[in-house]
């Protein structure tokens, strides 16, 4: 049983390289050999289980449309690779729960299921085909939205209610947009939009916007005292317009052929310090600073004593954290 490099055709992401192992019996597993092991099973419409692992005879994989099974696999799996890979590459961890354990994805979940999820208690990522069976939930952004769920819960463990269910769901927006342009692919660009892929609307429009929050027409671009009352895919708003403001900036912007335009709750000016150094604040404050309880008063101590430890307390770091907190009315 030896690690292969397959070939797959995703419905989102284009042509991609996979990890496989050859079989004993002949062909091949979409089983990640290099990444933990990680196995990636087709459901089959079941909802509990791993149905069938996805198996391939020449290690060529998908072919992009949803009339493939495969396809949704082929998404499924490179998500669960480039987050490995970005976890690794960002942060030297090893694995969702970094202990180097492979998760395991789970696609064709139920009959035109139109979500994603983690669940810690199987450690592993089931997707549903979206709607009419047309647009699995398999995209890169969503992939790493919800296996960094899985992350939240190995480490800081935020109540997924109130404002603690916020900042959870910012984060698994934050290192979902993170590991879309870590992989750097040309068919699926980097942004900082949530779902943008899926068509989850119906009209083209993404699930939601890290510039500008309430563009979807329900999330807080600030914090307010009645902001943890909110859905927690709402209240997150301000977590991810911080997390915006912090990497770019305030103002207009194009970035990869995407255009925003991110605002200030009291017309200050923010100037970013780069998604990179913001990721690397938000990890530190994630699995040193936030606990189970962290609103967001807590989350701005935590990401500014992070800011502190990773680039000195008067940093130009720092400094871009404590506005970016302002700019979202977090004081
Ligand atoms: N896709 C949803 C999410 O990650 C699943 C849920 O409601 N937890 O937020
Ligand atoms: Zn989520
Ligand atoms: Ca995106």
């Amino acid at each position: 049983e030896a690690i292969d490099t397959g070939t797959g055709t995703s419905r989102y992401s284009g042509t991609v390289t996979l990890g496989t192992t050859a079989s004993a019996s002949g062909g091949y597993d979409l089983v990640d050999g290099g990444r933990g092991g990680h196995k990636t099973y087709d459901l089959n419409g079941g909802t509990s289980g791993t149905g069938t692992l996805f198996h391939d005879a020449d290690d060529v994989w998908g072919d992009g449309t949803v009339n493939n099974r495969q396809t949704a696999g082929v998404d499924a799996a490179y998500g669960a690779a480039v987050t490995w890979d970005f976890y690794k590459s960002a942060f030297n961890r090893n694995g969702i729960a970094g202990d180097g354990k492979a998760a395991y994805s789970r696609v064709h979940y139920g009959n035109a299921y139109v979500n994603a999820f983690w669940d810690d208690s199987c450690f592993c990522m089931t997707y549903g085909d979206g709607t009419n069976n047309t647009d699995p939930l398999t995209s890169l952004d969503v992939a790493g939205h919800e296996m960094s769920h899985g992350l939240t819960a190995a480490t800081a463990k935020l109540n997924y209610s109130r404002e603690s269910g916020g900042l959870n769901e910012a984060t698994s927006d934050i290192f979902g947009t993170s590991v879309e342009f870590f992989a750097n692919n040309s068919s699926d660009v980097g942004d900082y939009l949530i779902g943008e892929k899926i068509d989850i609307n119906g009209d083209g429009t993404p699930l939601r916007y890290m510039d500008k929050p309430s563009k979807d027409g329900g999330s807080a671009d600030y914090w307010s005292k009645s902001v943890g009352r909110l859905d927690v895919h709402y209240s997150s708003g301000v977590a991810n317009h911080f997390f915006y403001l912090l990497s770019e900036g305030s103002g207009a912007k194009t970035i990869n052929g995407v255009s925003y335009n991110s605002p200030t709750y009291d017309g200050s000016t923010v100037t970013g310090i780069g998604r990179a150094k913001a990721d690397q604040i938000w990890y530190k404050a994630l699995t040193t600073y936030f606990t189970s309880t962290t609103n967001y008063a807590g989350a701005r101590t935590g990401t500014l004593q992070a800011a502190a430890d990773l680039y000195g307390s008067g940093s130009a770091e720092y400094n871009a954290v404590a506005a970016a907190w302002k700019a979202v009315n977090v004081k």
